[in-house]
């Protein structure tokens, strides 16, 4: 473990680059969650779908309005929803909370689970903010992760118990 911990920075200080091997990582972790050492805080690698019913993922800056973002957590055989502790997780450059009230403010807000993919595992959906998520100067953004933690529950496979987890999808914000 300690020469895996070495090795990138010994790379770092020969060649003064930043290693961008982050995902093959997390991808090995998603299928081996860490172990016995404990002290691993790299996250899980999950999947996540913003605007579920959108290939484009447009996201309108247009500033009036509560206007929501929708951004489902993919389940897997790997990784059940049912695990996220809702409120750790936060989405965008604006890390904007989900928002939590289903009843009032527009009926559908707050998160809910349903299968949006239709592979048959339950996925999250949940709802934030636009003016929360991003920033008018973050318009040239590709892409919007969300992350946040497990859920440190009984009946939560211990690995996987209140640990970090992050995913990514495409976003193209317009302003207008
Ligand atoms: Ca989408
Ligand atoms: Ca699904």
């Amino acid at each position: 473990m300690r020469r895996l911990i070495l090795m990138p920075f010994a790379v770092y200080a020969l060649f003064g680059c930043e290693l961008t091997d982050v995902t093959s990582v997390e991808g090995d972790l998603a299928t081996n969650p860490p172990g016995e050492s404990g002290t691993d805080q790299v996250a899980l690698s999950v999947d996540i779908d913003i605007k579920p019913a959108s290939v484009n993922n447009v996201v309108s800056l247009q500033p009036r309005g509560l206007s929501m973002v929708p951004v489902a957590i993919l389940g897997t055989e790997s990784f059940d929803v049912l695990w996220v502790d809702v409120s750790t997780v936060a989405f965008g450059p604006g890390e904007a909370e989900p928002v939590h009230d289903v009843a009032n403010t527009c009926a559908s807000c707050g998160h809910h689970l349903q299968d949006v993919d239709g592979d048959g595992v339950i996925d999250l959906v949940l709802h934030f903010r636009v003016q929360e998520a991003f920033d008018p100067s973050d318009a040239a953004i590709t892409e919007a992760c969300l992350d946040g933690l497990t859920l440190d529950d009984e009946g939560i496979p211990e690995e996987v118990a209140g640990v970090p987890f992050s995913g990514c999808d495409a976003v193209r914000l317009v302003s207008m």
